[in-house]
């Protein structure tokens, strides 16, 4: 059998399931909603991040993970949200839901704001640990998602692909994606080499994400 390169992350064992399970299960807090590199928290723990296009589910990600409904705020409207928002998952980590790219039909100075401020919190943030970059199952990485990815290439920044809205799919669609994002990930240096395929409504690879947030040192 030949293996695949960013293979689909395995389900956790039974132990890192649990880990997952436990500190998602605890406290969750907002901690604030950051307009500028200024007011970022103290970099003091570390930090998971879920970036993606505008609309694809990062959100909603964040509040299925969480077991909130609407912790983090989600809705059928691109460029939801504006600004970068930090949530405290117990007292060791950050949960960072960012605003999307990509999202051209707001004023353009309000959507440059954004995407520098995006960019260089991808880039500068010392604690960052992981960034998951979502993408849409239906759609696959497009134009927009390369030039994140990039980037965080360029700044070394680990990033995971996430595939979400699975449900929303036929199996082979579906793994018709699932090829085309394998495939443009091996062209990225600093992409994470297993991808997890999510859905937010039915609650697929919630608990393998869960697991692996929790098990990161
Ligand atoms: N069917 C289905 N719909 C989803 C899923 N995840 C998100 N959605 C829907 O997709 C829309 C956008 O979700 P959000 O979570 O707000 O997306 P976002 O990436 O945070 O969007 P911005 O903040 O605007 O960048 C909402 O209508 C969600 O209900 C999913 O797993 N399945
Ligand atoms: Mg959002």
């Amino acid at each position: 059998m030949t293996v695949l390169p960013f293979p689909l992350a395995p389900e956790p064992d039974e132990a890192e399931a649990e880990a997952g399970r436990l500190l998602f299960a605890g406290p969750v807090t907002f901690v604030k909603g950051v307009v500028a590199m200024s007011g970022l928290p103290e970099a003091d723990r570390l930090e998971v991040c879920f970036a993606g296009r505008s609309n694809v589910g990062k959100s909603s990600l964040i509040n299925a993970l969480t077991g909130r409904k609407a912790l983090a705020r989600a809705s059928n409207t691109p460029g939801r949200t504006q600004e970068i928002n930090f949530f405290a998952l117990g007292d060791t980590r950050y949960l960072v839901d960012l605003p999307g790219y990509g999202y051209a039909e707001a004023p353009v100075a309000v959507v440059q704001k954004w995407q520098r401020l995006l960019k260089n919190y991808l880039q500068g943030r010392q604690t960052l640990r992981r960034a998951f970059v979502l993408i849409d199952t239906r759609h696959g990485i497009k134009a927009v998602d390369e030039e994140i990815l990039t980037m965080l290439d360029r700044a070394a920044v680990t990033f995971q692909a996430v595939l979400t809205k699975a449900d929303k799919v036929l199996k082979a669609d579906r793994d018709a994606t699932i090829a085309q994002v394998q495939g443009a990930l091996a062209k990225h240096a600093a992409a994470y080499p297993e991808v997890v395929v999510t859905s937010s409504e039915k609650g697929d690879g919630i608990a393998t994400l869960r697991a692996i947030i929790a098990t990161l040192t």
